[in-house]
């Protein structure tokens, strides 16, 4: 009853902020991301029934308490699916440093979720792995497909989960993520978005978020990377504004967040194709296709305050790998 799992992080292109129900994490809007292979999390998980409780750590980190209680819920939910009450020994490492800034519990759901469900020989499919791993955390269900992936809201639990677009093979896009602040962030994602009805434009943004999805899907489907690319940076800057005008508000953004904003639209109007897109913290995503990495990356070189540069490729989705951590 042991087995690993490799996933990676995703990078959202159509934004994830806001819950019907916060139980099943059932999103408001459906969401579109591109699975990256810079960020990962790898995570060994044995079940037996020599443990007399789950035993829970985070190689070269920390998990807090109430991290410990959510992953521990999770397991339970893939005990009940086995119908096992065993206690279990997890391990997790992620390939970026957690003083990266860079959000882990997508990357970190989708690996618990399918190395359980291997250990357990659970025999789930693609969507009832996504399902299971959106009730750990919701952006995880989109790191379980391949490449480019759609995260359908659905009605209720059984129909909210992501399927793949495209593979990672189909457009070399890039997401080179600018790390500008080190620090955890301030506001959790989970608790931000439980507060989206306190801001005047949450329901502007629902209402915009449709056409936007078709349009998204489209540019992909065309390879249009300036359609593309304007899309994406105007769902970021949507999202942010829903974040700014919550109460309490939100303010995610640092003066380098600023800075690499002005500079993004300058050096596309000196013919550089690249856009970019926020999550919720300071650091700043590019979007560009691979052949403007080179030229991006000298640009970005002398830049102050980038305290670092990660090079995200589109990824495969979750699988389970051979490679124990234990
Ligand atoms: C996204 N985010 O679409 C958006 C953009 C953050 C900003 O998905 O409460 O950690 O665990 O379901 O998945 C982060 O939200 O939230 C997220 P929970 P999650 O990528």
């Amino acid at each position: 009853m042991k087995a690993s799992a490799v996933a990676p992080a995703n990078i959202a292109f159509i934004k994830y902020w806001g819950k019907k129900d916060k139980v099943t994490r059932l999103p408001l809007n459906s969401s579109i991301s591109m699975n990256i292979d810079a960020a990962h999390t790898t995570t060994t998980i044995e079940f037996s029934d020599n443990n007399s409780q789950d035993q829970i750590e985070l190689i070269g980190g920390q998990f807090s308490d109430g991290e410990i209680k959510r992953i521990e819920a999770h397991l339970d939910r893939v005990r009940r699916i086995a119908k096992i009450s065993h206690h279990a020994r997890v391990l997790t490492q992620n390939s970026f440093p957690k003083s990266a800034g860079m959000a882990s519990s997508a990357s970190g759901y989708a690996a618990l979720t399918i190395a359980a469900s291997e250990a357990l020989k659970l025999s789930l499919s693609e969507k009832e792995l996504s399902i299971l791993a959106r009730l750990g955390s919701g952006s995880a269900c989109r790191s379980i497909p391949d490449g480019y992936v759609y995260w359908v809201k659905g009605e209720d639990s059984s129909s909210s989960y992501a399927y793949s677009l495209h593979s990672p093979d189909y457009w070399d896009l890039r997401d080179i993520i600018c790390i500008v602040e080190e620090s955890s962030k301030k506001v959790s994602s989970s608790e931000g978005m439980d507060a989206i009805h306190s801001s005047p434009f949450a329901d502007v943004r629902l209402k915009y978020v449709n056409q936007a999805l078709k349009s998204c899907v489209q540019a992909l489907a065309e390879k249009d990377i300036s359609t593309l690319g304007e899309i994406i940076e105007k769902d970021a800057l949507n999202m942010h504004a829903v974040m700014m005008t919550q109460t309490p508000a939100i303010l995610y953004w640092n003066e380098q967040t600023i800075r690499l904003i002005g500079l993004v639209r300058q050096w596309r109007s000196e013919g550089l194709a690249v856009y970019f897109t926020i999550d919720a913290g300071p650091n700043i995503h590019l979007i560009c296709q691979s052949a403007d990495e080179q030229s991006l990356l000298q640009k970005l070189r002398p830049i102050a305050g980038i305290r670092d540069v990660l090079v995200g490729r589109p990824s495969s989705g979750t699988k389970v790998t051979q490679k124990h951590l234990f």
